[in-house]
């Protein structure tokens, strides 16, 4: 005993130095927050990771959040400007790599024009970050053609809310509400791996006797908390809500007073609900009559009630429509703006929320203003300091800038905090188009598949490094601050902005030297926007921790419950549409039988660049998969753990075979977080939603095979 004593402080002798970092994770939407602990020990670093309280996950950490720091300390970190020559990335200076961009971007503005140029950024950037980049497309660049990989997140969740409620801020409730929600529905969310530090709200409503209502193809840690879960045919919302707005009326479980001060056009959706035939829906959707009414029965009886949507619903080809029917449903039964009734689009990207209000969007300015209303341009042009007319117009959403790339109309792209070739739908097609560009520019922490493809890498902090404001998915701004400097040559996203601007003559406009100045001139952009945050302040922050937006006064709290007296229209009143039932837009057929759908683990984060390279959860899961129901496996001769060739119209990739009875004998499932080979948007189908623009990532036909025969002939 006393040996070990002595052995166990003589270890802990050896600490000669430790340096405490609070910081924030810088993975999902959730944003928690933990102390990293950097322990000298002998030439070697010892790391260690404590959760911190906050608000939000109160102090919880899941698995991706203990090993964050591994691939923010990892050796394959870019350090430098890297340019390709002769095919081979070579390191050099950033007066070179920026006099490179000065030549390539005026070249291409004078060959092809300003909207030649497109810029591409994404949702976990700081809140600083991607306002600047807006602005930087729109001064420094004057092409109309930016937008980001938030278009294939939340989209479809925010066009409905925003034209359901006049706003758009994920969570309409505190999530402490949770708890005392009666009946919630978990529609499409997999939060048990996607957000799991959430898991004990909805784990405390259970204990508080709430009956929670699933609906998923699969089943998932999610799903098993269910009462009931709803096993869904990919694609089918729309049309189960349907079902269940039928049940509703037909037992008189709506809120006349409810539908009557506070929304518009009942009439026209209690007249498409009258056409609807529960046994056709039961038969379209999958889901037994008895279910449906099970579930509707129970939700409109619930004294309270909450929906969530999440990517399931929203990533289809009429992903707006599903969520507005979902709204629909949480209207009619007058459960919103109350305790413990509320509706959550659960947000995904760390900075999901702020990256999608600031200026990244083709159609966006700041504070949710919009690019084509002649004021919003006026009020702008003004905080910037331009004339109205040299504001350029709309551009397109992310995917249809990859189309425009492969037409040669886009010359040039600008890529910030996205791995496109990875994450767009039908990536064969986005990949063959990155070849034809004359200059491409990547800002990354690694080497990604995309930057792969790059003429010139521009290295960029890590959220270790880099200070700013992320919202998180309830619409509580947060302070990160930074931990530690840079790692060799490597400089911050708005920098390496700044200092673009400054070489093509527009420095005037970027002349910033921190984020928080950064973040001064976006509260006065975003002032009087829906998404208002003038009142927040760094000082605030640092004092109070989050605050909700809107937050329009220096003295104003802040926002938990929205909606409590009346929607943010200018009649007060949400609205309702009738929603007629959708199919995927890629049926199955003899040649591709099986629908396929996508989505996401829990040790792996989006394309995987940043989660591959973190040892710690690498090994959990050390490629891809494919989900497939013994029954299904059996018809097509796969074996489990086999490798399987599974193939689109589009393209083909090659997974491991995992047989599991939790997914539905017509369907597959594979994650998003491998590239190349394994790479699921290879297959998947390029139709985008006509209102939002999202891609129907979670339906397409398919056929797997196995990759080796070994059936003897
Ligand atoms: N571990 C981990 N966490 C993450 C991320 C990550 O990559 N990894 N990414 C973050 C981001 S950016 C996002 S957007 C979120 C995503 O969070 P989620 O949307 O919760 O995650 P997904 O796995 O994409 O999809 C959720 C569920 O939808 C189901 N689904 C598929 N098709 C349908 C359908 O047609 N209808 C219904 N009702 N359900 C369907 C899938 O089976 C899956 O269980 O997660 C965030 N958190
Ligand atoms: N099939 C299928 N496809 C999908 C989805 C799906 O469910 N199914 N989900 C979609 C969704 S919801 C999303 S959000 C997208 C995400 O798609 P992507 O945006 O491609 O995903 P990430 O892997 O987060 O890529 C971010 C890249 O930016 C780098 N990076 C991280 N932080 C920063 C930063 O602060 N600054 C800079 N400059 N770089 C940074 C990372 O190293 C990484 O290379 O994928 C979409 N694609
Ligand atoms: S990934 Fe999300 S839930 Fe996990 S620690 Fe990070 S912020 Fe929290
Ligand atoms: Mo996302």
């Amino acid at each position: 005993m006393n040996n070990l004593l002595t052995h166990f402080r003589s270890k802990q002798l050896q600490v000669e130095s430790e340096i405490v970092m609070n910081t924030q994770c810088p993975f999902c939407s959730v944003q928690c927050t933990m102390e990293l602990i950097e322990q000298r020990i002998v030439e070697r670093s010892k790391y260690i990771v404590n959760p911190r309280p906050n608000p939000t996950s109160e102090g919880r950490l899941c698995v991706k959040g203990m090993n964050a720091h591994q691939h923010a300390l990892h050796s394959e970190r870019v350090l430098y400007p890297m340019l390709k020559v002769d095919g081979q990335f070579v390191r050099v200076s950033w007066s070179k790599a920026l006099e490179v961009i000065k030549e390539k971007f005026t070249e291409i503005q004078r060959e092809d024009g300003f909207d030649a140029l497109g810029v591409y950024g994404g949702g976990s950037m700081t809140n600083e970050d991607a306002y600047l980049l807006g602005k930087f497309a729109r001064i420094a660049l004057r092409t109309r053609y930016i937008d980001y990989n938030g278009r294939f997140c939340m989209s479809a969740a925010a066009s409905a809310g925003n034209k359901v409620f006049g706003i758009d801020r994920g969570l309409t409730n505190r999530l402490s509400e949770i708890p005392l929600s009666r009946c919630i529905i978990l529609a499409g969310t997999n939060i048990a791996e996607c957000q799991p530090t959430l898991m004990p709200y909805f784990n405390q409503a259970k204990e508080n006797g709430s009956f929670i209502i699933a609906i998923d193809p699969r089943e998932t840690a999610t799903t098993k908390i269910a009462d009931l879960h709803l096993r869904v045919k990919p694609g089918m919302d729309a049309a189960l809500v349907n079902g269940l707005l039928k049940v509703i009326f037909d037992e008189g479980l709506i809120d006349p007073k409810f539908i009557d001060e506070r929304t518009k056009g009942f009439d026209e959706l209690k007249e498409h609900i009258a056409t609807i035939n529960l046994k056709e829906i039961a038969e379209i959707t999958g889901v037994p009559v008895r279910q449906i009414k099970k579930a509707a029965i129970t939700f409109g009886k619930a004294a309270s009630g909450m929906i969530f949507t999440a990517r399931g619903v929203e990533q289809q080809t009429n992903g707006y429509l599903a969520v507005r029917n979902f709204l629909n449903l949480l209207l009619v039964t007058g459960k919103i703006g109350k305790e413990g009734s509320g509706y959550g689009a659960v947000t995904g990207q760390g900075n999901g929320q702020g990256g999608r209000e600031h200026g990244q969007k083709a159609d966006q300015l700041p504070g949710y203003r919009m690019i084509d209303n002649p004021e919003h341009r006026a009020y702008i042009a003004k905080v910037w300091g331009i004339n109205e007319q040299d504001l350029p117009g709309k551009g397109v959403s992310a995917y249809e800038m990859m189309e425009k790339v492969h037409q040669q109309e886009i010359t040039g792209l600008f890529v910030m905090g996205s791995n496109p070739v990875v994450s767009n739908p039908n990536a064969n097609f986005v990949e063959e188009g990155l070849k034809k560009l004359k200059f491409l520019v990547v800002v990354d922490m690694f080497i990604s598949e995309t930057a792969r493809m790059a003429d010139l890498i521009l290295p960029t902090s890590s959220y270790l490094e880099n200070e700013g404001t992320m919202t998180n998915l309830e619409g509580r701004v947060t302070l990160r601050q930074a931990s530690r400097d840079c790692p060799g040559e490597v400089k911050h996203d708005w920098q390496i902005l700044c200092e673009i601007a400054l070489l093509l003559g527009k420095g005037e406009y970027f002349s910033y030297s921190c984020p928080e100045d950064i973040f001064n001139e976006l509260r006065l952009a975003s002032r009087g926007g829906i998404a208002d945050y003038y009142g927040i302040t760094y000082e605030r922050l640092k004092k109070e921790g989050g605050l909700y937006w809107p937050c329009p006064s220096l003295d104003h709290p802040g926002e938990g419950r929205l909606f409590e007296k009346s929607f943010a229209h200018p009649d007060g009143k949400a609205e309702m549409i009738p929603v007629h039932n959708h199919f995927p837009e890629e049926q199955v057929n003899e040649d591709f039988p099986l629908y396929l759908t996508t989505g996401r683990v829990m040790a792996h984060y989006l394309t995987g660049v940043q989660t591959r390279r973190s040892p710690s959860l690498a090994a959990r899961d050390v490629e891809s998969f494919l989900e497939i129901h013994p029954e299904t496996a059996k018809k097509y001769k796969i074996e489990n753990n086999s490798l399987v060739k599974l193939e689109s119209k589009r393209g083909s990739i090659v997974v491991r075979s995992k047989l599991t009875s939790e997914i539905r004998e017509d369907t597959v499932f594979v994650p998003m977080h491998w590239g190349d080979s394994q790479s699921v948007n290879k297959i998947t189908n390029q139709a985008l939603d006509p209102t939002c623009k999202m891609p129907g990532f979670k339906v397409c036909a398919v056929k797997a095979n196995p990759l080796v025969d070994l059936t003897v002939t």
